[in-house]
C-alpha cells in the first residue's frame, strides 16, 4: 500500500510543481487546515463542550450566530492574523473587513470564509462545515479596504472547505483540480484521500428546497417539474431529492457522485438576488465545482465572472453536474 500522502507534502509538492503556488500560499493554507482541524475538534464535542445553541447575538446578515459560529470564527482569526501572509480577512460573521492588526508582518493575500455553514444543523448533530476563499491583495493599494475584496471569483487563487460530518474532509483546489483529505484523527493530520475529483456530467439527484417551491420563478418551476415527472415525463428518467440545508454537505455529495444544487431568487424577498453568499459561499463553491469539470451560474452568466458590488451580496446559484446546470440555465434564456 502507497504511503499517505499528507496534506503539507501535497502542498510542498504542488509548490514545487514550477512553483504552482508560493511559499506564503502553501503557508496560509495550512494554517486554515490547521484552523479546520480545532473547529472539528470543538464541533465533534457538541453537547460535552457547551458549544450548542444560540450565542444571544445577530449576525451582518441579520441571522440568529449560534455559539459555534463565534468560535469558528475566532479560531479563524486567530490563527491567521500574525503569519504574515495575510493583509485581511473577511467573514460571513463580520460586518466588516478585518486588518491585520500592525504588529503582525502583512502579507499579499485576502482571507475570505463563512467559518461555520449549515448552523441550523449544529444542534441536530448533522454534517456543517467551514467555507474559504483567497484573492490575491491588489497590486500598488497602500493600504486595505473592502474594495480590495471586490474581486470576481475567477480572480480566486484558492479555495476550499472542509465538511464535519462521520468524517472531517478538507476539499480544495488551487487551480490544478480539486484534492481531498480525510482527518486522521490518531496522526492530527489531512491525509490525501482523493485528487482529480470529477463530477459526472449528468445525474439523477437533484438538491433544492422543495417547501419554497410556490416562490420561484418560472425556469426553476419547469425544470423540477420535469424532474418530477420522472420516466414519464420530458427527462425519461427517474429523479432522486436530496436537501441537507447545509451547503457544504450537499456540494460535497454532488462532487463524489454528481447531482445538481439549487438555491434559486425566489418572491419572498424580490429585492434580494439569492438567499446565498457570492463572496465566501457561491464563489469557493462555484470554483471547485467548476475544476472538477462542473459548472456555476446564477441562471443567466458563470458566478465566478460576477463583478461584486457589496462584501456580504449574496447571489441566486445552480451548481453541479455540467448538463443539469446547462439545461436550468438555457430554460432562463428561453422562458
Ligand atoms: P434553507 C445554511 O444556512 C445555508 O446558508 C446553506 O448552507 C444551505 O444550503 C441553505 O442556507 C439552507 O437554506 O432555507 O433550506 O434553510
Amino acid at each position: 500500500m502507497a504511503k499517505p500522502i499528507s496534506l503539507t507534502r501535497y502542498l510542498v509538492e504542488q509548490q514545487r510543481v514550477d512553483g504552482h503556488i508560493p511559499g506564503d500560499l502553501r503557508l496560509l493554507l495550512e494554517v486554515v487546515a490547521r484552523a479546520c482541524k480545532r473547529i472539528s475538534q470543538a464541533v465533534n464535542k457538541g453537547a460535552l463542550g457547551g458549544v450548542l445553541g444560540s450565542a444571544d447575538s445577530e449576525n451582518v446578515q441579520g441571522e440568529v450566530q449560534k455559539k459555534l459560529d463565534i468560535i469558528a470564527n475566532e479560531v479563524l482569526i486567530e490563527a491567521n492574523e500574525w503569519g504574515g501572509h495575510l493583509a485581511a480577512m473577511a467573514s460571513e460573521e463580520m460586518d466588516s473587513i478585518y486588518l491585520v492588526p500592525n504588529r503582525y508582518p502583512q502579507g499579499e493575500y485576502l482571507l475570505l470564509f463563512d467559518p461555520l455553514d449549515g448552523s441550523s444543523n449544529i444542534d441536530v448533530n448533522v454534517s456543517i462545515g467551514t467555507i474559504f476563499s483567497v484573492l490575491k491583495k491588489p497590486e500598488g493599494s497602500p493600504g486595505v479596504t473592502e474594495q480590495d475584496f471586490l474581486q470576481a471569483g475567477a480572480q480566486q487563487v484558492a479555495a476550499g472547505y472542509c465538511v464535519y460530518g462521520p468524517q472531517t474532509t478538507l476539499v480544495l483546489t488551487v487551480g490544478d483540480g480539486v484534492a481531498m483529505f480525510t482527518l486522521d484523527r490518531e496522526q492530527g493530520s489531512f491525509v490525501l484521500t482523493q485528487e482529480n475529483v470529477r463530477i459526472p456530467e449528468d445525474t439523477k439527484e437533484f438538491a433544492i428546497n422543495m417547501s419554497n417551491m410556490r416562490h420561484w420563478d418560472e425556469p426553476v418551476k419547469r425544470y423540477i417539474d420535469e424532474c418530477l415527472q420522472g420516466k414519464e415525463g420530458p427527462r425519461g428518467k427517474d429523479f432522486n431529492m436530496r436537501w441537507i440545508a447545509s451547503m457544504v454537505a450537499d456540494v460535497h455529495r454532488i462532487l463524489t457522485r454528481g447531482g445538481v444544487f439549487m438555491y434559486p431568487w425566489d418572491k419572498r424577498e424580490p429585492n434580494k438576488p439569492g438567499k446565498l453568499r457570492l463572496m465566501y459561499e457561491a464563489n469557493p463553491m462555484s470554483w471547485l465545482v467548476e475544476q472538477a469539470g462542473g459548472a456555476a451560474t446564477n441562471g443567466k452568466q458563470r458566478i465566478l465572472d460576477i463583478q461584486p458590488q457589496q462584501l456580504h451580496e449574496r447571489v441566486s446559484v445552480i451548481l453541479g453536474s455540467k448538463n443539469e446546470v446547462e439545461r436550468v440555465t438555457s430554460y432562463h434564456s428561453t422562458l
